[in-house]
């Protein structure tokens, strides 16, 4: 008796009971209702941190729960292996992308399966394997062929020394991130997918996301950014330039700030700025000029507005007599709108520097609530708040909903426009000139133009003998793979090059899963049954692409007759971060937390470095990152304390949403919780004890039903801290209850519940305990503790008791208590009694359980 628990030696011994019996591998039944749990599949960087740890604990957490729930649980995990990092790894350390990649995989694998997930790792796949991304070329042609994919000739970001197109996240302060080099505005045929045709029905989906976070939904909605507008077409003053004998369309959401126009701008793309500049040596040179630089909206938003004036004009059309000078602006884009907008500088804060900037007038137009007319003047400050329309002729004394609703109808009568609903969304460009990545499966001829990788040539698997000496992309300069000839003439033709975004590998995955074997990219049948995933889980990070991604491409599988589903997460949950304590030493250098004691000296905490015994710098506890050291190895912690500890700790610790601050007293406090359960169990005696007090027998049992109903519902409601500490008040109970008075019996069935209630969270210690209580079977194939729901009531009730309707007080009371006693008991309480001093009871209204009330006089 009275072994000390050894996690040690335990826990891999409890995951082999697991993998020899197969109880996590999932059949796809149909005869049983189902749950998909699914946490957003890991990048193989190369180790998983604290942050994995978490995700994939709650993960865990829900599909051990459900399983025992009675459900035929779906729990998968895979690789999201494709991207920059390997291509990354590859120049700097001249290795080969696929090996990095592979390596990283096989040791991740290795330490997430240490975790101890119920995880069906016969599902397992890469999306780098061409097994996966062969079937993703495979729907990729569908969409060809549906026209959600096309090309188009589009602006990239342009890395000169690195010859590479780059992301807008990967433009910084104008310059290429890995080569610092300026970045250049250049033209290229790219690959779009048209998630622009679902923009409105992306957005009415959110409103049947009911369990996705309401600011997850609200972001998305902003993305997609519906806005109710105007295409008004201004009549040029002079002879109209060729090609523009309707005028020059501008696209804006603020019609009725048209009285307030004092210039229209097009985009240095704009077709009409290349002809103005036929003629304009000075107006070439400025366009050339600002094609440098990064195109992302926070540049535009924040960066220096340019602008030169094309001496070309046009005629306001609300204001007979008057033009407006028609600018080339950099804070105009081409690909929004129409590429052309009229500036109101009062009413926008771009225009209003714009306007400054070279000196155009300002003129305010709306008026905000209690304002003087006379007094109002917009300074460096756009207004853009609520208010009516002055200085506006037929417009004044509208408010701005109802002005632009007249704008856009004089507009419409005159003839020189139409309202319009625009998206902000953009068409999603999938090209990339990488390497590692899922080659786009079309050749090009000469004769026949792109023509799809017939079936059969499927998959088009990624050349191995590429080098990565010099920049570029590899693909593009090897030597064979490119030459081929054309599937539908014969003749010369070339392949590909570009690959596909990793966004679109993590846009399916989820489908895959549920038959990964497949000859079809997704087995309908085996789809039908398991999605939508139930419960996904993973970072707000993803709020808008990854999400959104996800939801557009099941959109298009299912326009395609590849899924029935237009959601593919009925349920999404986004958990907090992993926070650390930082720790500086006197240089002001990092150091990290394994480096250092920390100690309490007279209530003040001090820190030194281990190695050096010098005194470090305690600072705020921040988001665990490798830059500022202050992470933590999850195979130290497992080895020091076990995996259990660490899953208990962090699902412990804080609400699942907020953040986790790891601290070494935190999981201490963890590991001596797991310590406390088992020496329970180990101590419980092999003989019969009989109960020799009833009443403590069956408070007892009571204890234990309550728990469960609490663990059961914080669990269902993903409130698992909370439900964490029910488990520790039960496990106090449990331990201050006398056997001798309850007897072994109601012991055992205690330990029984707390077995089963602690198995999604601490799994290897749940499988020791159930094996301590006799059972030859594993806790993972049993069912989840029942409760009596009339054992898990509470024995009394808090009433809150009102005099003439204003609350006055509140009372205990025991369940099922009658009127009468009720009232007594009201009437001996000392706030109740106070408040009903000197007066008159005309009448008591009570209603059990909710409410009491004297009425007084
Ligand atoms: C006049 C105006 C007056 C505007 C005003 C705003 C405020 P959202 O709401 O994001 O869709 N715009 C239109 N096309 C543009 C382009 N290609 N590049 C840059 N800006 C463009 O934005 C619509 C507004 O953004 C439009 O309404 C237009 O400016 C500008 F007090 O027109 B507005
Ligand atoms: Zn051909």
């Amino acid at each position: 008796m009275s072994a000390r628990y050894n996690p040690k030696e335990t826990e891999p011994r409890q995951r082999q009971r697991w993998d020899d019996a197969q109880v996590f591998l999932t059949q796809n039944d149909p005869n049983k209702p189902k749950y998909y749990v699914l946490e957003m599949f890991p990048y193989p960087s190369g180790r998983i941190h604290m942050g994995h740890v978490r995700n994939y604990a709650m993960g865990d957490l829900v599909a051990r729960f459900k399983r025992a729930r009675g459900f035929n649980v779906l729990h998968p995990m895979g690789w999201d292996a494709f991207g920059m990092p390997a291509e990354n790894a590859a120049m700097e350390r001249k290795i080969h992308p696929k090996g990095w990649t592979y390596d990283n995989i096989a040791n991740m694998r290795s330490e997430l399966k240490r975790l101890g997930l119920s995880i069906d790792w016969t599902r397992e796949f890469a999306t780098c394997d061409p097994a996966y991304y062969g079937k993703q070329q495979k729907w990729f042609l569908d969409l060809l062929k549906n026209e959600f994919v096309y090309r188009r000739e589009s602006q990239v970001n342009w890395d000169p020394v690195d010859q590479t197109v780059l992301a807008n996240e990967q433009v910084i302060d104008g310059r290429g991130w890995r080569s610092g080099a300026l970045v250049e505005k250049k033209k290229l045929t790219q690959w779009f997918m048209r998630i622009t045709h679902f923009a409105d029905d992306l957005l009415q989906g959110l409103d049947t996301l009911e369990r996705w976070p309401e600011k997850v939904r609200l972001m998305q909605a902003n993305w997609i950014g519906r806005s109710r507008g105007l295409r008004l077409r201004f009549p040029f003053a002079d002879t109209a330039p060729q090609g523009f004998t309707d005028g020059l369309e501008v696209y804006t959401t603020r019609p009725d700030t048209l009285f307030g126009a004092s210039f229209v701008a097009i985009a240095a793309d704009h077709p009409l700025a290349d002809l103005a500049a036929k003629n304009n040596p000075d107006l070439a040179a400025f366009l050339k000029q600002i094609n440098k630089g990064g195109v992302s909206q926070a540049d535009i938003d924040t960066g220096e507005k340019l602008g030169f004036n094309t001496g070309i004009t046009v005629k306001h059309p609300f204001k007979p007599g008057e033009t407006l000078d028609v600018w080339v602006a950099n804070f105009v884009l081409m690909d929004y709108g129409t590429g052309a907008i009229f500036g109101c500088p009062a009413h926008d804060q771009r225009d209003l520097d714009f306007a400054r900037k070279y000196g155009l007038s300002v003129t305010e137009v709306v008026l905000p609530p209690n304002t003087d007319a006379a007094a109002f003047k917009v300074a460096d400050e756009a207004y853009t708040g609520p208010g009516h329309i002055f200085n506006s002729a037929f417009l004044d004394g509208l408010e701005i909903e109802a002005a632009k609703d007249k704008a856009i109808e004089t507009i419409e009568e005159m003839g020189l426009g139409t309202g319009a609903t625009v998206f902000r969304l953009r068409d999603w460009g999938v090209s990339r000139q990488r390497y590692w990545g899922c080659p786009i499966p079309v050749i090009h001829c000469d004769d026949c133009g792109v023509v799809p990788v017939p079936d059969d040539q499927l998959p088009v698997v990624l050349p191995e003998d590429v080098t990565f000496d010099v920049p570029g992309n590899p693909l593009e300069r090897h030597p064979t793979w490119k030459h081929v000839k054309c599937p539908h003439c014969g003749g010369d033709a070339r392949r590909e090059t570009d690959t596909l975004d990793t966004f679109v590998d993590s846009s399916w995955y989820f489908a895959r899963f549920t038959d990964p074997t497949a000859d079809a990219p997704i087995n309908k049948t085996a789809a039908d049954y398991w999605m939508p995933v139930d419960q996904y889980i993973g970072g707000i990070e993803h709020a808008v692409l990854h999400l959104l991604y996800a939801r557009f491409i099941t959109r298009a599988l299912n326009a395609c007759g590849y899924l029935d589903v237009k959601e593919p997460f009925a349920g999404l949950f986004t958990q907090g971060m992993l926070t650390h304590e930082t720790y500086k030493d006197a240089n002001g250098d990092w150091v990290e937390p394994a480096d250092v004691e920390v100690s309490n000296a007279d209530g003040a905490r001090l820190a030194k470095r281990i190695s050096t015994g010098e005194a470090v710098k305690i600072g705020d506890s921040e988001k665990m990152s490798k830059s500022k050291k202050n992470t933590v190895a999850p195979g130290d912690i497992f080895d020091t304390y076990g995996v259990d500890s660490a899953r208990l700790f962090v699902l412990s610790d804080s609400p699942p949403e907020r953040d986790v601050q790891w601290s070494t007293s935190g999981v201490e406090g963890s590991w001596r919780f797991t310590h406390r359960v088992w020496d329970l169990f180990d101590a419980l005696p092999a003989e019969n004890i009989p109960c020799t007090d009833e009443s403590a027998a069956a408070e007892l049992i009571k204890a234990a039903h309550k728990t469960v109903k609490a663990v059961t519902e914080g669990f269902e409601g993903f409130r698992f801290n909370s439900a964490i500490a029910k488990l520790y008040e039960f496990v106090t109970t449990v331990r201050t209850s006398d056997i001798a008075k309850t007897g072994s019996e109601a012991r055992r069935q205690a330990l029984t519940f707390l077995a089963g209630l602690i198995a999604p969270v601490t799994p290897h210690l749940a499988e020791e305990c159930w094996t301590r209580l006799g059972h030859d079977g594993l806790i993972a194939a049993q069912a989840w503790p029942h409760f009596d729901p009339a054992l898990a009531q509470d024995d009394v009730y808090v009433l809150p008791v009102q005099v003439n309707g204003k609350r006055r007080g509140e009372i205990t009371v025991p369940n099922g208590a009658t009127e009468a006693e009720i009232r007594e008991t009201a009437l001996a309480d000392e706030d109740v009694k106070r408040h009903l001093a000197g007066t008159e009871i005309r009448k008591v209204i009570i209603v059990p359980n909710r409410i009491l009330n004297f009425v007084v006089g």
